[in-house]
């Protein structure tokens, strides 16, 4: 019997033959976690507390596994008990602890973290429901609570708390613990703070629930509904429970290592992961100065050099305003203190446009973090640069040395080794396993790039990889797609500046043309796969249109052959995981200037799809990298944007009157077709939006985006040559790795070990 058989029949209780797949997934789940527990380590000094609101960290079975070097020992022992893991797999329920990009950053940058052997935690909230579960009925969205929890997890009880006095009420806190595994790695930890009191009970009627009853309600759901005051103040006072808990674990460590605490940058940096965590600052300050004992401007020193900020993106609307009175009852203890940091930044300077508290009483976090932190970068280099010459320009020219640019990554064990095990099998077979810790050597591979026989296997990966999604969707969804088709996916948080309205447009511009007698050469598959904010209207009206189209479509005997619809309900990681390696067109088509970095086109590029993209975010970078030939950009370049946006010059109108093939194409909107399977007013809401007003102007790049995407599709028929530009994609991502990214936020910012 091998030593891992053992190990795992100790923690059954029984050989692993007489076990059922649920007692095989909880004595996994505890052979895993003593695994990892044997590598916690370090006792360095200083220490990384990444504090985030979200880590959309995803399953973890099969990825810890993997990073602990076991999977394939395991899945070996299994099997010879007649065991199949990939069954057990799915018994694990994924935890939902983030919207998208910003949460799935924080979870890669754990791995890297853990990866690289850095001393490094992640703090945040242990959501009960986490994001809700989407579904789909009468071609609208419905929330329900995704009961992640439900059945094992990973979650250790660690039995630790703080009090943390939050609306003149004291609560009590409890911490529990996810083990962070690196890969050939140290073993981190990610700290997830809740309450006792929190009741799941009170959620009726989909997501609903009393937002008022803190004590029942403050980590049941990641984000709620923020579109009344309640809603807001609960994300408030979760705010403050993160960064409260935070900042007591911060000191207690530094303590237990010897810090007297007016040495605390020593001991410990703070990375504040976009605005949410803001309230660290003046809370650390409050906890030296009250119950330190430590003076205020020492205090206010110290905390400012502990404490870095990443912006994530420049949408105003998504930056963080509170007003103060909703701060005045919920943490009236840290009014003073913001109102003694505005002071002093006002003393300093007399532009009110880099105050902390503006002149309608709102208090503009991310001028805290500006101003009382070391540290402010983008995740990508236009992000960054746009954030310097435009958005916070007025910042930059008081504080240039603290501006830097950390183009995001990602993780290469979860997004290439354990979804797409056949391709990165076949990259080890002919260089080594050394990419996958060492991402500048996935460079190796291209040399082989010029034989056909590599080329051959691309493509014959690829094939199987979409052969596998349609099972998976036949099975989970009674969905049938056709393998021979174009898998076209756009797969990301609704939102009206990613542009799913013109992907939108233009399957209605096609669906059109096919019934028009004009037959294409092959069929497409296009696939949306997004979740819309509850509160979000034109959001869910943007849903609703796609999944009418989906209906008219997929129904229409002529067009069955050449073009089909789908939006997929529920994206989540694991979701993520399947769509990826499946993609041939990786849909980036954000508003130039508006998609600060963007991490699915990393992951998609990285398993040999091509971008059909604006030249945003990191897109700009792949495109440097792979060329023109191996991308498809179209569109505005930014500063044509921006000139746009400043001098107000954009009417959708004219590009509709303008354009014969568009024009239709909105029409179709509110046509008889779609109001007879739709909701005639949520359609007309978003005909209406577009025509009227466009904020991002998807009309002026809808010829550019036709014209590029065809072109795409005809040169997919050239199969070798299409399978060279995989290769170049594959190969040249190689720099998109997280750990690349964490490294560089180490040297820059962190400077740990
Ligand atoms: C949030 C909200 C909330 C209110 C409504 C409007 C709105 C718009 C955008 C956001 C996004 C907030 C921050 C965020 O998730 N940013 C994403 O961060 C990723 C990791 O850096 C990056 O790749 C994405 O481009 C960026 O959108």
């Amino acid at each position: 019997m091998s030593d891992v058989t053992g190990r795992i029949e100790a923690e059954l209780g029984k050989p692993i033959a007489q076990a059922d797949n649920k007692e095989l997934y909880r004595a996994l789940l505890g052979f895993t976690n003593k695994a990892a527990g044997e590598k916690t380590e370090h006792d360095t000094k200083k220490k990384l507390y990444y504090i985030s609101a979200e880590f959309l960290i995803g399953k973890l079975l099969s990825n810890n596994l993997i990073n602990l070097g076991l999977y394939e020992e395991v899945k070996e022992a299994l099997s010879q008990s007649g065991k199949n893991m990939a069954e057990i797999e799915e018994i694990e329920t994924e935890p939902s602890l983030g919207n998208g990009g910003l949460g799935r950053l924080a979870a890669c940058f754990v791995d890297s973290i853990a990866t690289l052997g850095l001393p490094g935690d992640g703090v945040g909230l242990n959501y009960h429901f986490g994001l809700f579960k989407q579904s789909f009925k009468d071609n609208v969205q419905v929330e329900t609570p995704d009961e992640w929890r439900s059945g094992d997890n990973w979650l250790i009880d660690t039995n630790k708390g703080y009090d943390v006095v939050m609306g003149g009420k004291t609560y009590h806190s409890r911490m529990y613990d996810l083990r962070v595994t690196g890969y050939e790695g140290v073993t981190n930890a990610l700290h997830l703070f809740d309450m006792d009191t929190v009741d799941e009970s009170i959620v009726k009627d989909g997501i609903s629930f009393d937002k008022t009853d803190i004590a029942k309600n403050l980590t049941l759901f990641l984000y709620p509904d923020d579109s009344d005051d309640d809603g807001r103040k609960l994300r408030v006072y979760q705010q403050y429970f993160m960064v409260s808990n935070a900042a007591h674990l911060i000191i207690d460590e530094a303590k237990a290592k010897g810090s007297k605490l007016n040495d605390l940058y020593d001991y410990a940096v703070i990375q504040i992961n976009d605005t949410h965590p803001t309230m660290v600052i003046p809370e650390l300050i409050r906890i030296l100065r009250d119950e330190e004992g430590i003076d205020f401007d020492a205090a206010v020193e110290i905390v400012s050099k502990c404490c870095a900020y990443t912006n994530h993106t420049i949408l105003a609307e998504a930056l963080e305003k509170w007003p103060i009175k909703y701060l005045k009852e919920i943490v009236p203890q840290l009014v003073p203190i913001i109102e003694i940091l505005d002071d002093r930044v006002r003393r300093k300077y007399s532009d009110e446009s880099v105050a902390i508290i503006d002149s309608e009483d709102r208090v503009h976090m991310a001028h805290i973090d500006i101003h009382y932190g070391f540290s402010v970068n983008g995740v990508a280099a236009l992000h960054t640069d746009i954030l310097k010459n435009t958005e916070l320009k007025n910042f930059y020219d008081l504080y240039p040395e603290k501006f830097n640019n950390k183009t995001n990554g990602i993780t290469f064990r979860r997004w290439l080794l354990a979804c797409n095990p056949e391709l990165s099998d076949f990259i080890i077979s002919k260089i080594g396993k050394d990419f996958l810790k060492h991402s500048d050597k996935l460079a190796d591979f291209e040399k082989y790039l010029g034989d056909g026989a590599v080329l051959d296997k691309l493509l014959e990966i690829k094939a199987g990889k979409k052969r596998e999604l349609c099972e998976y969707l036949k099975e989970t969804r009674g969905i049938e797609i056709d393998p021979e088709s174009i898998f076209d996916i756009q797969s990301k948080r609704l939102h009206e500046y990613k542009r799913q309205q013109l992907n939108l447009l233009w399957c209605i511009k096609r669906y059109q043309q096919i019934k028009a007698g004009m037959k294409p050469q092959r069929k497409v598959t296009v696939m949306f796969a997004s979740k819309a904010a509850p509160a979000y209207i034109i959001a869910k009206d943007i849903i609703h249109a796609i999944l009418c189209l989906q209906e008219i479509v997929n129904n229409d005997p002529d067009v069955k052959d050449y073009l089909q619809i789908l939006m997929i309900d529920n994206y989540n990681v694991t979701l993520a995981e399947k769509l990826i390696p499946a993609c041939d067109i990786s849909e980036q088509i954000s508003l130039a200037s508006k998609e600060a970095s963007g991490t699915g086109n990393m992951k998609y590029m990285l398993n040999g799809a091509l971008t059909l993209g604006t030249e945003d975010g990191a897109n700009v970078e792949i495109h440097e990298r792979v060329g023109d030939g191996n991308i498809y950009i179209f569109g505005m370049r930014s500063p044509e944007v921006i000139k746009k946006y400043a001098n107000a010059s954009y009417v959708s109108r004219d590009y509709y009157d303008k354009d014969e093939i568009l024009k239709k194409a909105v029409d179709f909107l509110i046509g008889d077709e779609m109001v007879k399977v739709g909701n005639e007013k949520q359609l007309k809401r978003l005909y209406d939006e577009l025509l009227k007003k466009d904020w991002f102007m998807t009309f002026p790049d809808f010829q550019a985006y036709s014209g590029t995407r065809e072109m795409a599709y005809s040169e997919y028929e050239n199969r070798k040559g299409w399978a060279k530009k995989m290769g170049i994609n594959i190969v040249r991502a190689g720099f998109f790795s997280s750990d690349r990214t964490i490294e560089e936020y180490n040297r820059d910012i962190w400077k740990l070990k």
